[in-house]
């Protein structure tokens, strides 16, 4: 049985009173979203004969994405943050802006509020025996290749387990464990002294990796280093750069690799002067080149609910 009602004026008409489209009520932009998200479904559901079950299968998992906090999570996961970076990339083309280093998604797990050092910072606060130190370092420039003065550099990374502080399930780390911020000086330059990460994985029992299962799909990331770069004068950069040599790299369930974010990572010794936790170390160089604003602004800022705690 495959009826096809989508095209009838019933139908029609319901979607458009669900809307209220024909009101002067309500935000204008919301009811040209919902009446488009809604039909959008509608058709779906005739084009593909979905049963009732289901329809009420898939409503009980929204109920159970919003009970486990995941809705931000799913979103990296089905690519959804990933096709608004490659919007975002479209229109910087459009617009003539290259040059700068590139973005990649932001994630679900930044937290704001960790203090502003200036120019570098150690970030590992609590202890993990399973972690190597980890130096990653570099200078921000403007597209015009002068250091920028005065950018704040964040960086937020997973420990030796792949959680990240805040959002850990075993509650084990301290407020701002491997988050940092980092102002540069003159030249330019930030520095966090930390510890090397690992990738993270979905929280086994959550809505977003029942549907990755169903999918058959992994939900594991490589690991990865998050970063913030802000500053007066450019606009903000939101990347990430992954670890070398991680398996995942080219199957990160987030599809945030990019060639030019995987910066080489050297072996060093002489970690014991900087007073990292052993002698031999790892360092990476990250050097972060921003674009200008455009009109004086920055036109791709991007505002979404994140978690912050004040100090
Ligand atoms: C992460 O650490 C992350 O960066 C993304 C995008 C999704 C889940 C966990
Ligand atoms: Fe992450």
């Amino acid at each position: 049985m495959s009826v096809k009602v989508f095209e009838s004026k019933e139908v029609q008409d319901l979607l458009k009173a669900a809307a209220n489209l024909e009101s002067r009520d309500g935000d204008a932009r919301a009811k040209q979203i919902t009446h488009r998200l809604l039909g959008d479904l509608f058709k779906a559901i005739d084009d593909l004969d979905m049963t009732p079950d289901e329809i009420w299968a898939g409503v009980n998992y929204v109920n159970k994405l919003g009970q486990d906090g995941e809705a931000a999570l799913l979103a990296a996961g089905l690519g959804l943050e990933k096709f608004l970076d490659i919007r975002m990339d479209a229109e910087d083309r459009e617009a003539d802006i290259h040059g700068g280093t590139p973005r990649t998604i932001e994630g679900p797990l930044y937290v704001a509020g960790a203090a502003v050092r200036d120019g570098t910072s150690r970030i590992d606060l609590d202890a993990d025996d399973d972690a190597g130190p980890l130096v990653i370092r570099g200078t921000v420039t403007g597209s015009d290749g002068k250091p920028v003065t005065d950018a704040v550099v964040e960086c937020w990374h997973a420990n030796s387990k792949g959680f990240y502080s805040h959002f850990d399930p075993t509650g084990a780390q301290s407020d701002f464990n491997l988050r940092g911020a980092v102002k540069t000086g003159a030249d330019g330059q930030y520095e966090f002294r930390t510890l090397m990460p690992v990738g993270y994985g979905c929280p086994p029992q959550g809505a977003t990796q029942r549907l990755l299962d169903a999918l058959g799909r992994h939900g594991n990331r490589p690991a990865h280093v998050h970063f913030f770069v802000t500053s007066d004068k450019t606009r903000k950069l939101t990347t990430q750069i992954n670890i070398e040599g991680d398996p995942l790299i080219w199957d990160d369930f987030a599809y945030a690799t990019r060639e030019e974010l995987v910066p080489h990572v050297v072996e060093k010794t002489g970690g014991a002067a900087l007073g990292l936790k052993a002698d031999a170390y790892r360092q990476i160089e990250f050097n972060i080149v921003l674009t200008p604003l455009v009109q004086g602004k920055d036109n791709q800022l991007v505002n979404r609910l994140r978690a912050a705690i004040t100090a």
